[in-house]
C-alpha cells in the first residue's frame, strides 16, 4: 500500500491558529512521518487556498493587489510549519497556471458531460455600486436565528448554509449601500442530483472506514437526494470559467481548492518519471487519506467525490480522519475580539516540541478540546519532562559518568529475555493506534511506555545498586538504555527535535535502518546494535526544559487583557 495523504489547503487569508495546527496539520505530519518509518511510500500534499471573496476583502482592505497579498500568507504558512517541524512533500499554490490547467481539465469534462450546467438564477446586486454580490460580498440579518451579520454564504452564528436571497436588510460589502436587488442572472451549476444513485453506492464503500462524527452526519445530507450547486462566480479574481459566454465570471473557490491536492500531486512529481495519476491518484495500491477539520466534511465527503466519480480522473478519499474544533479555554478562538494566541509567537518561545506535545494532546478527535496556558505548563513539566525528560537524562547521564568505558554487549542479555517481549506488544498497540488515526491515543500509548521504564529505574535504583553491586548498577543501565534508544524511536512521528536528541546518543537518526527496522518491530536490529560494547555517541544534555510558572502567568493575564468579552 501506497499513503497519499493531504491535509486542507489553508487559505492564505490570515493566520493559522492552534485550531488548525492540531486540527489538521500536526495529525496529518505525524501520520505521514508514521508511514514513512513504517516503510511505506508516503507523500503529504497541501497548498495555500488562495481563491475567493473573502481573500479578495482582505487584499482590498490592506490595497495589495490580489497575487501579492496571497504570496505574503503562503510564505507566512510556509515559515510557520517548519517551525512547528510539519513537513510536507509539497506545498504549492492554487493561483499557479498548473492548478489553473488541472482545474480546466475537470471543468471541461463535467461539462461535456452534462454534470455542469448553465441555468438561470437570481442574484443580489447593489443598485449603487452595480457590483454583483456573491457569498461574502452582501451580509445581512439571518433569517433563520436573526444573527444581524449574517453572510451570503453562511451564518457564523447558527451556521446556516446561507440562500442570500432570503437575507434579511441586505448589506453591499463594496460600498455599505443597502439599496440590494435580486436581478436575474446565470451560473453554471454542478448537477450533483444526477450522481446522487452513483455517490450513494459509493458512500456505502466508506461508511464502515470513517469516524462515527462523520457517517450520520453526511448520511442525513444526502439520504433523499444532492442539491445541485453553483460554481461559478461574477468575481475578478479566480479562475477564468473557459467559456465565451461567461466572460467576467469565475470558477468558484470550492470547486477548484480540492483539485489543488491532485494538481499540487502532479507540480511535485513532474519530471521524477511518476504518473500523478497512474502511480498516485488512481492506483489500486494508493489510500487516499484527507486530514480536515469538521467544517470541510461537505465538500470532502460530498462534493468533491462526486467531481472524483463524475471526471474518473482520480479515486475519491478512501479516510477521512475529520476532527472536531480546538477552543481556547472553551470559547472559540476569534482574533478580531483578541480572544487569539498567536502560533508564531508561541513556537518562539516553546519550541516545536513542547508545543507538538501539547497540541498532539489536544487534537479534537473524538470531541473539541482545549487550549489553556497552565495546562500547556502542566503537560510539559508533569508529564514530558517529568516522565520521558527525567527517565532520559538520568539513564543516560548516571551511564556517562559512572561507566565512562562503556556498556557491554552481554549486559542487555536481561533487556532482550525479560522486556522484548512487551516491547513487542507495545510496538504493535502503537501502529495500531497510529494507522487507525488515533494520533492523540498513540501518543499517550508511548507515554505509558515512559512511566513504566522511570519505574523500572526508580525500583532498581541503580545509584543505590552502585553502591553494593556495580554490575548489578550497569545491567540496570544497559536495560534503561536500549529503552532510551525504543523510546527515541517511537517518538520520531510525535517529537522529530527531541528524537533526533536521543537517537543522537546511539549516533542514529530516523532515516537510519535500525531506527526503522526497530519501528517496525524487528527487535533483533536492536540485538544487532547492541552486539558490542555500547558507548554514547554525544554527551548527555538535559532533555525538555521545564515552562517557567510565571511565564504562564504572565502569558495567561496578557490574554485576558486582550479580549474583548
Ligand atoms: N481553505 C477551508 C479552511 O481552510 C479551505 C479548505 C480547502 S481544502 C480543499 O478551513
Ligand atoms: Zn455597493
Amino acid at each position: 500500500m501506497k499513503y497519499l495523504i493531504t491535509s486542507a489547503l489553508p487559505y492564505a487569508n490570515g493566520p493559522i491558529h492552534f485550531g488548525h495546527i492540531a486540527g489538521v496539520y500536526l495529525p496529518a505530519d505525524i501520520f505521514t512521518r508514521h508511514k514513512k518509518l513504517q516503510g511505506v511510500r508516503a507523500m503529504h500534499i497541501s497548498g495555500s487556498d488562495e481563491h475567493g471573496v473573502a481573500i479578495m476583502q482582505n487584499a482590498q482592505k490592506a490595497g495589495k493587489s490580489y497575487q501579492e497579498y496571497v504570496n505574503e500568507w503562503h510564505r507566512t504558512h510556509k515559515e510557520l510549519f517548519d517551525r512547528y517541524d510539519i513537513k510536507f512533500d509539497f506545498f504549492g499554490q492554487t493561483s499557479a497556471e498548473y492548478h489553473k490547467e488541472e482545474t480546466l481539465k475537470w471543468f471541461n469534462d463535467l461539462l461535456g458531460k452534462g454534470l455542469i450546467e448553465k441555468k438561470a438564477e437570481q442574484q443580489l446586486q447593489c443598485q449603487s455600486c452595480k457590483n454583483m454580490l456573491p457569498d461574502r460580498f452582501v451580509e445581512g440579518e439571518c433569517y433563520v436565528c436573526h444573527y444581524p451579520e449574517a453572510r451570503g454564504d453562511e451564518c457564523p452564528d447558527c451556521g446556516t448554509w446561507i440562500d442570500p436571497l432570503k437575507l434579511l436588510k441586505p448589506v453591499c460589502k463594496f460600498c455599505g449601500s443597502k439599496d440590494v436587488k435580486a436581478v436575474d442572472s446565470f451560473q453554471w451549476y454542478l448537477m450533483l442530483s444526477k450522481m446522487h444513485g452513483q455517490f450513494q453506492e459509493w458512500f456505502e464503500s466508506r461508511k464502515p472506514l470513517w469516524r462515527k462524527n462523520v457517517v450520520p452526519f453526511v448520511e442525513s445530507l444526502t439520504k433523499d437526494n444532492l442539491v445541485d450547486r453553483a460554481i461559478t462566480r461574477d468575481l475578478d479574481w479566480g479562475i477564468d470559467v473557459p467559456l465565451p459566454e461567461a466572460k467576467g465570471k469565475k470558477i468558484y473557490v470550492w470547486f477548484d481548492a480540492p483539485i489543488g491536492y491532485v494538481s499540487n500531486t502532479r507540480e511535485f512529481l513532474k519530471g521524477t518519471g511518476e504518473d500523478y495519476v497512474k502511480d498516485w491518484w488512481k492506483a489500486d495500491d494508493v489510500t487516499i487519506v484527507n486530514f480536515i477539520g469538521k467544517d470541510n466534511i461537505i465538500f470532502h465527503a460530498i462534493i468533491f467525490p462526486v467531481m472524483c466519480l463524475g471526471t474518473n480522473f482520480v479515486k475519491p478519499v478512501t479516510q477521512l480522519p475529520a476532527n472536531q474544533y480546538v477552543n481556547l479555554e472553551g470559547k472559540q478562538f476569534s482574533k478580531s475580539k483578541g480572544w487569539y494566541v498567536d502560533a508564531e509567537d508561541a513556537i518562539a518561545r516553546f519550541g516545536s516540541d513542547a508545543l507538538r506535545f501539547y497540541l498532539t494532546s489536544l487534537i479534537p478527535e473524538t470531541s473539541d478540546s482545549s487550549f489553556t496556558w497552565k495546562s500547556l505548563e502542566l503537560k510539559i513539566n508533569s508529564e514530558l519532562a517529568n516522565n520521558i525528560g527525567n527517565f532520559v537524562n538520568r539513564a543516560m547521564k548516571f551511564s556517562a559518568s559512572k561507566f565512562p568505558e562503556g556498556v557491554p554487549a552481554a549486559k542487555f542479555d536481561g533487556f532482550f529475555t525479560d522486556h522484548a517481549l512487551s516491547v513487542e506488544t507495545f510496538i504493535k498497540e502503537y501502529h495500531e493506534l497510529l494507522d487507525s488515526y488515533q494520533i492523540k491515543r498513540g501518543q499517550e500509548h508511548l507515554m505509558a511506555l515512559g512511566s513504566k521504564v522511570n519505574q523500572f529505574i526508580t525500583e532498581r535504583a541503580p545509584w543505590t545498586e552502585f553502591k553494593t553491586d556495580p554490575e548489578k548498577a550497569l545491567e540496570t543501565i544497559a536495560i534503561s538504555t536500549a529503552y532510551v534508544f525504543v523510546i527515541g524511536t517511537f517518538f520520531a512521528p510525535y517529537l522529530p527535535q527531541l528524537s533526533g536528541s536521543i537517537l543522537a546518543y546511539f549516533g542514529r537518526t530516523a532515516e537510519s535502518e535500525t531506527v526503522k527496522k526497530v519501528y517496525q518491530g524487528d527487535l533483533n536490529e536492536l540485538r544487532k546494535y547492541f552486539g558490542s560494547t555500547f558507548k554514547l555517541q554525544v554527551d548527555p544534555q538535559g532533555l525538555v526544559p521545564k515552562i517557567d510558572p510565571k511565564l504562564i502567568e504572565e502569558l495567561d493575564a496578557q490574554l485576558k487583557e486582550k479580549a474583548t468579552t
